[in-house]
């Protein structure tokens, strides 16, 4: 381990003659390139670059210039990067995954192209090209070490392969982030590609495969960016009544499997989505009867520093932090206990598919609808308007040895049911969702026809408000379907949500 401190993060000879000011290496960013910058849920982005190119884009835009470029990262960012770059509309094509208010704005209007895609996927897309060329890697470090190497930040997504990948590469050294980190992170480099690919040795949630640190070369940094500036670190609301009864109900069931011998009393390891359901879940299961618990996820929310601190769960491996001030506070108070009971892995590791089989994790993931045949919305309202993205649920609900979708089962103060005849868009197909729940109750359709996940669906978690009008649209739709298998009406299935936008609903 290197003895970084707060006066020399920058150890490497070769790097500490390219430091330069945000504007300076914002200069060295030509219109149409595509750069590949850090972040995942609002930790470890770049802090200033962003911001001066964002700057300088709307200086070019305004002189009649039409100065775009791609914007690929790990997840999604924050108001300085997402927020300042689609404002100054100077974004081509984002992906794989945002969740910024102005981003998502400019998409819906049609205005910015997006492109949305499993993160697991991300990595091999680039490397083969299926993507285009990634011109310049943008990407927040916490250190450089004397011999080049960097010391990852609060989140590592894609930042191998961004720095991989690039022809030229700008560093955010953001003194910000606490040099204890330094020891948290499991790099792999053992990545062969096809025809050659061989497994990756990863059994448990607490094996390192990888190296401490990012390699680059130092000869491709054009440009070195001292920053000290805070992750965008948002507050979780204590969990209210839905969410607590989500939560209740998924224990319950977690409970039931154990009985059942189909989970050992430890569970397995639990993957969890962003959000305040996902966090009120995290907080039920450390008031619950379950030790030893392990966690192979995305993200670490508050709800799982706390589950580290009693002592219920022994490991995590995720990708990046998402935590509030006061978590964030907790974390580098006790930095020593946490570094051994947390991993951050590249995303392509955190969400690989074969790991995420082989350890048989549980995934637990938000949603914005499910048909009555449990089909699964997580991205677009009405059909056509995007929310954030799939992000990493598509790669854990397809491979997880328990996939469970969790809403409340109305929205827009109970203007709309989240059970709905047929979804207006699909994410996750009926084939890929196991267990769905809302406060009303739990669904589980495993081994259940489409006929009978009707209505086990509607039963337990549609709300009594739509429950009524669900029954009747599967009841005339058995009857009058061309197919009795999986019946729909098919004028009348999407009309549902048509019904809400008459209604004022938008
Ligand atoms: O809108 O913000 O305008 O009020 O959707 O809904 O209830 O706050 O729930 O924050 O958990 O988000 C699916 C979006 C749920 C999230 C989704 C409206 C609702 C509100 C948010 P407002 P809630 P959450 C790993 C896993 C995909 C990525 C993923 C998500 C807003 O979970 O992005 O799973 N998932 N990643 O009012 C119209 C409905 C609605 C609706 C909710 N039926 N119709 N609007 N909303 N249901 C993590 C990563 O990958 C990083």
């Amino acid at each position: 381990m290197s003895n970084m401190n707060n006066e020399s993060r920058i150890l490497c000879k070769e790097l500490q003659s390219k430091i330069m000011s945000a504007e300076q290496a914002a200069a060295l960013v030509s219109s149409g390139v595509n750069v590949g910058m850090s972040g995942f849920t609002g930790s470890g982005y770049p802090k200033a670059v962003p911001l001066a190119l964002a700057k300088r884009i709307e200086a070019a835009n305004k002189d009649g210039q039409k100065f775009r470029i791609g914007v690929w990262t790990g997840a999604s960012t924050a108001p300085e990067l997402d927020g300042a770059l689609a404002k100054a509309d100077g974004v081509e094509m984002r992906l794989p995954y945002q969740s910024d208010p102005t981003c998502r704005k400019r998409i819906n209007a049609g205005e910015m192209e997006y492109l949305d895609i499993h993160l697991s996927h991300v990595a091999q897309f680039v490397w083969f090209g299926f993507l285009g060329k990634l011109d310049i890697a943008l990407v927040e470090v916490t250190g450089i070490l004397e011999d080049g190497r960097l010391i990852p930040s609060s989140s590592v997504g894609n930042n191998k392969t961004w720095l991989d990948q690039a022809d030229k590469v700008i560093l955010e050294v953001n003194s910000w982030q606490n040099p204890r980190m330094e020891g948290m992170h499991d790099i792999y480099y053992g990545t062969h590609l096809p025809p050659h690919r061989q497994p990756i040795p990863l059994v448990r949630p607490q094996d390192r495969i990888g190296d401490l640190y990012l390699h680059c070369d130092p000869a491709k940094v054009i440009a070195v960016v001292e920053t000290n500036s805070p992750d965008r670190n948002a507050p979780f609301a204590a969990p209210d009544e839905n969410s607590t009864l989500i939560a209740g109900h998924i224990l319950e069931f977690f409970e039931h499997e154990v009985k059942r011998g189909r989970l050992p009393k430890e569970l397995l390891p639990l993957q969890s989505g962003v959000g305040n359901i996902a966090n009120a879940v995290m907080q039920g299961l450390n008031h619950g009867p379950f030790e030893n618990l392990t966690a192979y996820t995305e993200v670490v929310q508050d709800g799982m520093l706390e589950m580290i601190r009693s002592g219920k769960l022994v490991m995590t491996s995720a990708t990046a932090f998402s935590l509030s001030d006061a978590a964030l506070a907790e974390l580098n108070a006790n930095i020593e206990l946490y570094r051994e009971r947390i991993i951050l892995r590249p995303q392509e590791i955190s969400n690989h598919p074969e790991v995420i089989r082989r350890l048989g994790v549980i995934a637990m993931n938000g949603m914005i609808e499910a048909d009555i045949y449990g089909n699964v919305n997580s991205t677009h309202v009405m059909g056509s308007s995007i929310m954030n993205g799939i992000g990493g649920s598509g790669d854990f609900a397809r491979n997880a040895y328990i996939s469970i979708f969790m809403t409340p089962s109305q929205a827009k103060h109970g203007k709309i049911s989240c059970i709905v005849p047929m979804a207006s868009h699909v994410d996750h197909t009926e084939h890929d969702v196991q267990i769905l729940v809302t406060e009303q109750g739990l669904a589980d359709l495993r081994g259940l026809s489409p006929n009978q996940r009707a209505k086990v669906i509607i039963e337990n978690c549609a709300h009594p408000n739509f429950k009524p009008a669900l029954l009747d649209y599967h009841k005339r739709a058995f009857e009058c379907s061309y197919g009795k298998h999986t019946p729909h009406l098919l004028d009348e299935a999407l009309s549902w949500h048509q019904r809400y936008l008459t209604d004022g609903y938008m």
